[in-house]
């Protein structure tokens, strides 16, 4: 019975990640989100590595041709097939053409966590052949390129951590965490006037950002823009610089991937375990908060820890050296009430505390839960010798898409499925998940 269940939700996740195809890349969503974006696209890659790896290759190499000469991946690459007006901003927004060493591609100038280097590794080691070996040695050197962006132009702060310039950048874009540096960014919803928010022609707004979180986002961009999304001068000049505990255990990750890369395509891995000590101690050091006994984002405008306790403090789990202290610290922040990691889970992982006043069970990043989210603690869950906690949140994850579908989102209490039904990386992942896991009695039958 079980295996019927494994092999129809495997079938789900196939025709969801093929009808998201797109000649060379995957969409995240075809209402939602009709172009490539770049961390769903990493975690699309691990995803089709289990089904078409060629496709997974494909995918990285698309988003890794759009990368810009300073080294950053976008984190949008406009599809020229589909109209600009499908997704608000669009093309003409970013401008991307007028800024120096863009590529010849419209993209958006932001970036999001660095899960790429992982993502490849993965993939490679599901399937190690020629082809894979092949595509490893074509992006190694870009993927080299993108961490030395994250360590030399973002480093604001000059600690060794990566500074994002807008809440997109994290991918947990109206997580309560951004709201006190937000609150900080002139906006008015006037803005808006002046362009039409299409998200909410696709999905209900109440599970969306508010018009107010719109505006902003479109300030801080438009800021940016206005210097040509150059990085110096960030300090004196741009309303919205933090360091991310997830964009920064992304990185840290990335070299540890990058030295098993670098071994297989015959370069050098020890610099990639040195950086790798260096953006763990930092993350260490800058992020985690011995008081509230888990990681927080740092404000550099204000140099103050940030107070909400969302998922994104549990994320540096993904760092495999992570001192003992702290993943143990990790492990009981998951462990508590405010988000509920058991061996045998009663309620999804939420992406916020769910004891917060501000938690909101319905909207985006404030409060459902997401399988990207589930899927990187489940990797540090394993990898920091905790696998009846990982079992139980895989039982979950399963659970979930069992129910509801490979939705884009779940409400944290009910499991419904909530945003675009049939969303990539949901598919991606619960494959991922499904093959290295005994879902067991958990998956409803
Ligand atoms: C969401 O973000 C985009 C902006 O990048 C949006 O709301 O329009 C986030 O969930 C982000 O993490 C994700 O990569 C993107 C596409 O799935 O959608």
């Amino acid at each position: 019975m079980v295996d019927v269940v494994v092999t129809r939700l495997r079938a789900l996740a196939a025709d969801t990640l093929d009808g998201n195809w797109e000649d060379d890349h995957t969409v995240p969503s075809r209402t939602l989100y009709p172009h490539q974006w770049s961390w769903d696209s990493a975690f699309v890659a691990v995803g089709w590595a289990h089904l078409r790896p060629d496709r997974a290759w494909r995918e990285l190499r698309t988003l890794f041709a759009a990368q810009w000469a300073d080294g950053r991946v976008p984190h949008i690459v406009f599809n020229p097939a589909r109209r600009g007006g499908a997704y608000f901003p669009g093309p003409d927004f970013w401008d991307s053409a007028r800024a120096d060493g863009a590529p010849a591609v419209a993209t958006s100038g932001l970036l999001q966590p660095p899960v790429h280097a992982l993502a490849a590794w993965l993939a490679h080691r599901r399937a190690p052949t020629a082809q894979a070996r092949s595509a490893l040695r074509w992006l190694y050197p870009r993927l080299v390129a993108q961490q030395r962006y994250l360590a030399g132009r973002r480093d604001v702060g000059g600690a060794g951590l990566a500074c994002i310039v807008h809440p997109w950048e994290s991918g947990l874009d109206n997580s309560p965490a951004w709201d006190p540096p937000l609150a900080a960014v002139p906006a008015d919803t006037a803005v808006l006037r002046a362009y039409r928010r299409r998200d909410t022609d696709h999905a209900d707004v109440t599970h969306r950002p508010t018009d107010l979180d719109y505006a902003r986002y479109v300030a801080l961009a438009e800021s940016y823009r206005a210097h040509g999304y150059r990085d110096d001068g960030l300090s004196q000049r741009h309303p919205f610089l933090v360091e991310c505990p997830l964009v920064n255990a992304a990185a840290g990750a990335a070299e540890h991937a990058l030295a098993g890369i670098a071994a297989v395509v015959g370069a050098d891995p020890a610099p990639h375990r040195d950086r790798a000590a260096r953006i763990t101690a930092a993350v260490v050091d800058r992020l985690y908060d011995p008081t509230s006994g888990t990681f927080h984002p740092r404000d550099v405008r204000t140099g103050a820890l940030l107070p909400a306790r969302t998922v994104l403090g549990l994320l540096p789990l993904i760092l495999p050296d992570l001192p003992r202290r702290q993943v143990d610290a990790i492990v009981a922040e998951a462990r508590s009430a405010r988000f509920g990691l058991a061996a045998r889970m009663e309620r999804p992982l939420p992406s916020h505390d769910r004891t917060a006043p501000d938690f909101e069970p319905v909207r985006y990043w404030r409060g459902p839960s997401w399988i990207n989210i589930g899927w990187l603690l489940w990797r540090g869950l394993r990898g920091h010798g905790h696998p009846e906690l990982a079992a139980g949140l895989a039982a979950s994850m399963i659970r979930l898409v069992a129910s509801a579908g490979a939705h884009e989102y779940f409400h944290p209490d009910t499991g419904a499925g909530l945003g675009s039904p049939r969303f990539a990386w949901t598919a991606a992942l619960l494959l991922d998940v499904l093959a290295t896991t005994d879902p067991g009695p958990a998956v409803p039958r």
